[in-house]
């Protein structure tokens, strides 16, 4: 490529995780142009650099959450389990990065703070603060969905004489052992924190505001014979994994639940329980558990049927059983319940009685009960989705803002691209599809990567989407999401965690294998959903 006139770089990358270390990889190593990198970690791992709490795990299958484009790098794979953990996850991106020398395009501890694109230059300025602005004719996001933290702001928080800690900034070398620690939010994060510091803290207490179904992880060593058996078989692992819904390489079930008898039924869910997995038990059971009303709360009642058989005190098993639909993002974890019947393990119901103050020693509730801590952890999550975006002063032609723009809720065509921001690429941005991620990562940047060099060879100088190709996604995203029961549960998935987030779309339900269909349908249209090289006169 050519550089364009007045950039420092072709493209600025911002983001080590999964997402940023590929495209850095692709655009760099496979198109030639000139790269520079930010991440505001002090080195690689994205989600896998913050989220060091006890238990953090991966939930996906470890065949399956790493990258399937290096057929070297699958061979020399090496796991000890079923999932990963945290620490192995960091090492193999860490790995990643020294595989293809990526480090050396990077630079650590920056965060962007504003990025605009310039339509007199057609160049992008990105600031940090470090001070500087950079110019390159392309950028490329890979912010993370679920990377800005959510810390509720609650009374009394900065009076607090112990010590607080969110999951998703965690510091390396925090032992808990022997305090009393309160965990507040129970999403995925919640159940593996709580699992991981029940037999570890001298006291735990729980401060639930929505009681969730968790099913078993089936969590257990992976023998060598296993794993080479894995290795074995990729080329047709990938190749399932690629053409699936929910690309968590298991087999999604086209079977109605109410299509065969209740014994049947109970014997589905019998042995998904046994074999572990949270998506598992959602999409491998019967194909109907997230659409259909009636298939959902068999379900969720089978769920609920196990909560009363796990938890021996009753008014603890009470508070422990959901009342929401089965259909925020799956949970699963190792004898989750179980940790209720300890007897260092309390449980609060913050939805019947709220959290009204934190005071010097602990939290108080507002019916005045006093819960005594050390430590407070908050499980609480993050603004998924957008949030990494709205948080960048981001600017696009005429200075359009991002905030401005995605006011009722964030827009993106494919999940990566925005009409009035040319030549700006996201990574998992919004409207992107539901899936084990590196595989939809992957795609994503594959697709990015052939994008810019269909523009380079065409010699374009920008390229956006059209606003009625954004809208028609938008609007396909929509109905599809209301095909689904997932919008009627309150969750992140649409914005619900975080108070006056607008309710919205973020997501593509269809699936990876469609999702894959309408990228290459947009390519062998000739890229018909675009307009190159945009005249800013237009703009109006
Ligand atoms: P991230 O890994 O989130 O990386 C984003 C990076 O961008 C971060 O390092 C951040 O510092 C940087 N950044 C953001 N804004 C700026 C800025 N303004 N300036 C500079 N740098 C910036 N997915 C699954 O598929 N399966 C799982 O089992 C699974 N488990 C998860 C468990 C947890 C606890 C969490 C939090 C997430 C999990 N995920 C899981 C989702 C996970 O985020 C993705 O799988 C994947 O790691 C995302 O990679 P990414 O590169 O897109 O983003
Ligand atoms: P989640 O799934 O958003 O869970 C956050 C939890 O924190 C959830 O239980 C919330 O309760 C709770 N929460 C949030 N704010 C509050 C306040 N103000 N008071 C009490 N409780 C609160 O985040 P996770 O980190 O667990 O998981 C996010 C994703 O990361 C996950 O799906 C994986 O993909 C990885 P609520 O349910 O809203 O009532």
């Amino acid at each position: 490529a050519t550089r364009a006139r007045g950039a420092d770089f072709d493209a600025i990358v911002v983001g080590a995780g999964f997402g940023g270390l590929y495209a850095v990889h692709k655009l760099r190593d496979g198109l030639g142009l000139d790269v520079q990198a930010f991440d505001s970690a002090d080195d690689v791992g994205g989600t896998w650099y913050w989220n060091r709490y006890p238990g953090a795990l991966s939930d996906t299958e470890s065949y399956c959450y790493r990258f399937s484009f290096d057929k070297e790098l699958l061979q020399q794979g090496h796991w000890k389990s079923r999932y990963l953990t945290q620490p192995e996850i960091l090492d193999y991106l860490s790995g990643f990065a020294d595989r293809f020398d990526l480090r050396r395009s990077y630079q650590f501890g920056t965060k962007v703070t504003a990025a605009r694109f310039d339509e007199s230059a057609g160049l992008w300025n990105v600031t940090t603060d470090k001070g500087r602005t950079l110019t390159a004719k392309y950028l490329v996001t890979g912010l993370g969905l679920l990377s800005a933290t959510n810390k509720p702001p609650f009374k009394g928080i900065d009076g607090f004489k112990g010590e607080t800690y969110h999951t998703g900034a965690w510091p390396e070398g925090i032992d808990l052992a022997g305090k009393r620690v309160g965990v507040i939010g129970t999403g995925s994060t919640g159940v593996q924190v709580i699992i991981a510091l029940a037999p570890v803290a001298k006291h735990l207490t729980v401060l639930q505001r929505s009681a969730q179904y968790v099913v078993p992880i089936g969590n257990g060593p992976e023998s060598e014979e296993r794993i080479n058996e894995y290795k074995a078989q990729y080329e047709a692992i990938w190749k399932q994994v690629k053409e699936s819904a929910v690309a968590f390489g298991f087999a999604e079930s086209t079977v109605p639940a109410m299509s065969v008898s209740e014994a049947q039924r109970e014997r589905v869910f019998e042995d998904a329980w046994k074999r572990g997995g949270g998506f598992y038990f959602m999409f491998a059971t019967f194909s109907d558990i997230a659409t259909s009303p009636e298939a959902n709360a068999a379900a969720a009642d089978f769920i609920k049927r196990k909560i009363a058989g796990a938890v021996k005190d009753p008014d603890t098993a009470r508070k422990l059983m959901p009342t929401d639909l089965y259909a925020k993002r799956p949970l699963c974890g190792t004898d989750y319940y179980d940790v209720y019947n300890r007897a260092n393990v309390t449980l609060a119901d913050v939805k019947a009685d709220p959290i009204a103050e934190f005071t010097p020693t602990g939290i108080r509730l507002q019916s005045g009960a006093e819960h005594e801590l050390d430590v407070v952890v908050f499980a609480t999550g993050f603004d998924a989705v957008d949030g990494n975006y709205t948080r960048i002063d981001m600017r696009g032609r005429s200075g359009v803002t991002i905030r401005e723009k995605w006011k009722e809720g964030p827009l993106g065509y494919l999940g990566m691209m925005e009409s009035d921001f040319p030549n700006f690429f996201m990574i998992l941005g919004p409207n992107g599809p539901f899936t084990n991620l590196p595989p939809s990562i992957e795609t994503q940047v594959e697709w990015i990567s052939d994008t810019i060099a269909h523009m380079e060879r065409k010699g374009a100088r920008t390229v956006e989407p059209t606003q009625a190709a954004e809208d028609e996604w938008i609007a396909a995203c929509r109905t599809i999401a209301d095909m689904t029961l997932f919008p009627k549960a309150q969750s992140w998935i649409f914005g619900a965690n975080i108070p006056g987030k607008k309710n919205a779309v973020m997501f593509y339900m269809a699936g990876l294998c469609n999702y894959t269909k309408a990228l290459n349908s947009v390519k062998e249209s000739g890229y018909g959903a675009m307009i190159f090289d945009r005249e800013p006169a237009m703009v109006v």
